[in-house]
């Protein structure tokens, strides 16, 4: 069902629905079907796709060398109660027409930061109350909330990473009233971005400090949450760098290492973002690989970065290959544990129709669609799980076998050698893995 306010602010454009790959319309799905069936599952309940607020709703397109170029027509209100009502119709007007079930959010991307904590929270509260009659409406639901602890300037040092204890508390009350919102909207995440939570330079930076402060400060949240009836599942994101010339959570290997060491990773898991694993010198693929063995696969921030330049350009999701070897790991894996797929990605600068937005997010979904059914079908038709599986299956009987159940010793494998001489080489048939991929593409 559409939801709009008083305006519609989407003029023209209807319920996004399914017409298959021989339709041209731009404004329908070739591949995303939601309530089509793929290994065991509807492709809505696979993916959970999101919108983010920031990106959809706020960004105007401003860069280093240019403002913005986009005027949303609900972002002129001076009053900043009001105009955040117009923001939240857009919102579920654009989450509606496109038929997704949930959305995210910072704090500030739903109402403009107020002077003063406590206005602030007044506003947020205010806005809180509106998100929720528009969820019951409408059945959308909050993914995961967020608290922007980044682009205020007092958090230009970090913000639970911050060497001045006023600013830990500071951003401590800020996360405080993001999990009030995330969990008076029964948000089914909440999520821990910290893009200023690491340094510039190690000569003006304790950094054992630092990590032990993330480590309470997370430690403290997480309780504050727990005790005030969130059930769900705290997210860390990953990202190597920008804005901070080393951020902590620098991937998903870094990030389990440190909840493990500091006793979080009960409650937390990984939301891992495309264009962050790239900016890693590692693979989207590999990324939810590293989560999956740990059990902490939790939720995929959607985007891509342009490959031939090192920067985080959250461009919309398009390159079936890559998208297809992500499918591959996130079906094995057996999906995601309590997140979804969020378009955390923004229109180009110079893409300035409101019917871009659409555009976007339309080839997003289908692009994560098509991908998931080549993926299924070679998981469930062609020869590759055999081929896989066939690498390893000297492990699967005998010695190699006593080898995995940990009834040999390392002498036993001297005698093993000895007595095989040298061994036959195996081909690892990586240009077989490969054609197998691109002909079911
Ligand atoms: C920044 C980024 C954030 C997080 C939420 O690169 O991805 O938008 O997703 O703070
Ligand atoms: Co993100």
């Amino acid at each position: 069902m559409i939801i709009t306010g008083t305006k519609e602010y989407f003029k023209g454009i209807g319920a996004i629905k399914f017409e298959g790959k021989e339709s041209d319309n731009p404004l329908a799905y070739k591949y995303y079907d939601a309530d089509r069936v793929v290994a065991g599952k509807t492709m809505r309940e696979h993916f959970k796709f999101a919108m983010a607020y920031w990106h959809t709703l706020c960004n105007t397109g401003g860069d280093p060398f240019g403002p913005g170029t986009k005027i949303y027509p609900w972002s002129t209100n001076s009053d900043p109660n009001r105009a955040a009502r117009e923001k939240a119709d857009a919102a579920f007007e654009f989450i509606t027409k496109m038929g997704f079930d949930y959305y995210c959010f910072h704090d500030f991307d739903l109402v403009d930061e107020a002077p003063t904590l406590l206005e602030s929270e007044r506003r947020i509260q205010k806005i809180t109350t509106y998100l929720a009659e528009k969820q019951n409406a409408s059945g959308v639901k909050l993914l995961w909330g967020t608290a922007n602890c980044f682009s205020h300037p007092r958090y230009m040092n970090g913000a639970a990473t911050n060497p001045d204890f006023n600013v830990v508390a500071r951003a401590g009350a800020q996360i405080k009233i993001a999990l009030d919102t995330t969990i008076a909207l029964q948000g089914e995440n909440y999520v821990f971005w910290g893009g200023r939570e690491g340094y510039m330079s190690l000569l003006n930076t304790n950094m054992k400090r630092e990590l032990d402060h993330m480590g309470r400060f997370l430690n403290m949240a997480k309780d504050y949450a727990r005790n005030n009836g969130f059930k769900g599942n705290f997210f860390i994101e990953p990202k190597p760098m920008e804005p901070s010339k080393h951020q902590y959570d620098f991937d998903c290997a870094t990030v389990i290492g440190f909840l493990r060491e500091y006793d979080l990773d009960k409650d937390f898991k990984i939301n891992i973002e495309v264009n962050h694993a790239t900016l890693a010198q590692h693979t989207m693929q590999h990324e939810l690989q590293i989560a999956a063995n740990a059990g902490m696969l939790g939720s995929i921030d959607a985007n891509r970065g342009d490959y031939q330049n090192g920067w985080d350009t959250d461009q919309f999701p398009n390159n079936i290959l890559e998208t297809t070897e992500a499918m591959l790991v996130f079906l094995k894996a057996g999906g995601l544990q309590g997140g979804g797929i969020n378009f955390d990605a923004k229109i180009r600068r110079n893409s300035t129709d409101l019917e871009d937005i659409f555009l976007g997010h339309i080839g997003g979904a289908d692009i994560f669609a098509r991908a998931l059914l080549i993926a299924d079908k070679i998981r469930s038709v062609s020869p590759y799980e055999e081929l896989l599986a066939k690498r390893y299956n000297s492990f699967d009987t005998g010695k190699g076998r006593a080898f995995e159940s940990g009834e040999l010793n390392f002498k036993d494998l001297y005698t093993i050698a000895q007595e095989n001489g040298e061994v036959a080489l195996q081909s690892g048939k990586q240009e077989l893995f490969e054609n197998i991929v691109n002909q079911y593409i």
